[in-house]
């Protein structure tokens, strides 16, 4: 196979036949840093957990995924965290649904009052609910570099006005799904980037991964409350352990982050497995 693109977590091959592989590694980010420990199992959840999710929203967007078996001659170790996917031509837009405020979307209506051209009342804090959710999309910056968010309107100047409503009505859809399965689980999705692409007909289609918590902001429901920053139901524990006196790091010093010991990996391998658990109600493995 040939490799096309590596992420901090993900790879992407393409196969003998013109498939694309998309293979989830163990690596985890915190604080914009790849952790020298890998999380067991974490990119086989993040692969089981995004292949549900394109089932149950099949009646709203066709995805690009062929097979979750991979194909002969592949490496053992991918079994599970591979999926074969049909060669798209992406959109060069983030397709982000926001239903909370955190991250760059607080940022921004912090100095603004609006998220990407989209006004939000006055008085919302770090965590608020939205009114309603709201299509932010943003540029694809290059690694290393934050994307960029962009307004509905620069969408539609870029792609044309037919392609960005298509987009945002698309993603809005897939979050509303995402958002109902999950807090009946106990999650709130705070916001999610979607990526679509387009087939050899021009439909749209959902590619990459999809309401991950690694595509999203994933909460514990219980623990929500607005008006401080809200506890991340996967990599709090890692952050925590990072922050603390213990790891003897500072996010500050340009170090790379110290190897996490094994009952902060373990402790955080089970909230992925416990995600999948929750939002699918099957046993993870
Ligand atoms: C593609 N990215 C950016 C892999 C995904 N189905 C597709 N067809 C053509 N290109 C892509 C896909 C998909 N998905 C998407 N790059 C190429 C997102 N990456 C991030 C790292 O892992």
């Amino acid at each position: 196979m040939r490799h096309l693109y590596s992420g901090k977590v993900r790879d992407l091959y393409q196969t003998e036949d013109g498939l694309l592989l998309m293979v989830a590694s163990d690596r985890i980010s915190a604080f914009d840093y790849v952790l020298p420990t890998p999380i067991p199992d974490r990119g086989r959840v993040l692969t089981a957990l995004s292949l549900w999710w394109f089932e149950r929203l099949a009646d709203l967007v066709p995805n690009h995924v062929v097979s979750a078996d991979v194909p002969a001659g592949v490496p053992a170790e991918f079994a599970g965290r591979a999926v074969l996917c049909r060669r798209l031509d992406m959109v060069p837009v983030e397709c982000v649904a926001r239903g909370y405020l955190a991250g760059s979307g607080l940022t921004d209506y912090e100095l603004t009052g609006e998220v990407c051209g989209v006004a939000l009342p006055p008085g919302l804090e770090d965590g608020s609910r939205l009114p309603e959710p709201i299509f932010t999309p943003a540029t694809k910056a290059p690694q290393g570099e934050h994307d960029e968010n962009i307004s509905y309107h620069a969408v539609a100047r870029a792609a044309g006005e037919d392609l960005a409503a298509e987009l945002r009505r698309l993603t809005l859809a897939v979050y509303a799904r995402g958002v109902e399965i999950a807090l009946r689980r106990g999650i709130v999705i705070a916001d999610t980037k979607l990526e679509f692409g387009r087939d050899q007909a021009g439909a749209l289609v959902l590619a990459d991964e999809v309401l991950t918590p690694d595509s999203s902001r994933f909460w514990p429901a219980d623990e929500w409350r607005p008006g401080r920053p809200q506890p991340s139901f996967d990599k709090q524990i890692v952050r925590d352990w990072l922050l603390s006196a213990e790891s003897g790091w500072d996010r500050h010093s340009g170090e790379p982050p110290p190897p996490v010991p094994d009952p902060v990996v373990e402790r955080t391998r089970a909230r992925y497995v416990e995600v999948y658990e929750r939002l699918t109600g099957r046993r993870f493995g």
